[in-house]
């Protein structure tokens, strides 16, 4: 590419997060203090890709006065569930030049209790996370304490939930920065999530490399080791840590502006389609979310080009 249009197309790239920002990325996550309509929620939320949390959505769901570890215990204990198990409470992040998966336990409920009240000791970071609808598959029982969907979400996106995931973890289980093609309800019933957030954006400043995928085991000794995944293709991943970023390897992102949001027990996150979050809790947090599919129409197309873009052209 000539010399010239390149320098053109990395100025662009480096100008285009803020005048994004300047048009329609809030300073702050705002807080709704009912949910909206179907309407409202698509024409202000959905339609701008823009997040918000709202209050007194999860009101009615029984889960919110009963949902304790001591309820889980008495309801659900003798349950197996899957536990994601990591040496440091990252799950599916980058280590070394390795992106690195959990190793994956099947244990009652009541052991992942006993771990998460200190009346038993398991080597690791344990988390209850699998994100392929575990709430109705691995823990049915639980299903009467809440609605199967959120019916306003659902008549504003023209489809139901494509899962409905359960939240379980120490404090120590960290989510690392990350983006799904999922319009994102997220409500905690219990405790609370701290959200690092990027719109999408931000994307020039983000860092993508391709990664080896890799699963923890754990050994009978109680250790871990990295064993690699020799059938699956390379992954795509952001190796940074937004809570200690490396600015020298990667001096861009010092200009990307996160937002920061703690969602407490009762609310719920929206978390648009193609957002970069990171997610940190309190211990012994439970929540449930729903993933809608996102649509793939021209804001999705968008983003794409932005992204072949980023990935051709290295900015500094
Ligand atoms: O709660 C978490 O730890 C992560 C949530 C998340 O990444 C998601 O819902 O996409």
């Amino acid at each position: 590419m000539a010399a010239a249009a390149l320098d053109a197309l990395q100025r662009a790239l480096r100008e285009f997060p803020a005048a994004a920002r300047e048009l329609s990325v809030p300073l702050d996550v705002p807080y709704l203090d009912e949910p909206p309509t179907p309407l409202h929620f698509y024409r202000d939320w959905v339609c701008p890709n823009r997040p918000c949390i709202i209050r007194n959505a999860l009101k009615h769901w029984s889960a919110l006065q009963k949902w304790s570890l001591p309820y889980l215990r008495a309801t659900v204990g003798s349950t197996e569930v899957s536990v994601a198990v990591t040496p440091d409470g990252y799950a599916d992040a980058v280590r070394g030049d390795r992106f690195v998966m959990p190793a994956e336990r099947r244990l009652p409920l009541s052991y992942v209790l006993d771990v998460l009240e200190g009346q038993a000791q398991h080597p690791g970071v344990l988390y209850v996370q699998k994100q392929c609808s575990n709430l109705p598959t691995e823990l049915p029982q639980l299903l009467s304490d809440l609605e199967p969907h959120v019916p306003w979400a659902s008549e504003a996106l023209g489809k139901m939930p494509d899962a409905v995931n359960f939240w379980l973890g120490e404090a120590a289980a960290v989510t690392s920065l990350h983006k799904d093609h999922y319009e994102n309800l997220y409500c905690v019933v219990s405790g609370e999530k701290h959200f690092l957030l990027h719109p999408p954006s931000d994307r020039p400043f983000i860092p993508y490399e391709l990664y080896t995928p890799a699963t923890y085991q754990l050994t009978e000794e109680g250790t871990f080791k990295i064993v690699d995944e020799e059938t699956m293709e390379k992954v795509p991943w952001i190796p940074l840590d937004p809570l200690a970023p490396d600015l020298t390897q990667y001096p861009c992102y010092s200009q990307a502006q996160a937002l920061r949001c703690t969602v407490r027990a009762g609310e719920l996150l929206y978390l648009p389609s193609l957002w970069f979050h990171h997610v940190q809790q309190s211990h012994g947090c439970i929540a449930v979310n729903f993933w809608y599919d996102m649509e793939y129409d021209l804001k999705y197309s968008y983003f794409q080009l932005l992204d072949s873009l980023t990935k051709a052209v290295v900015l500094d």
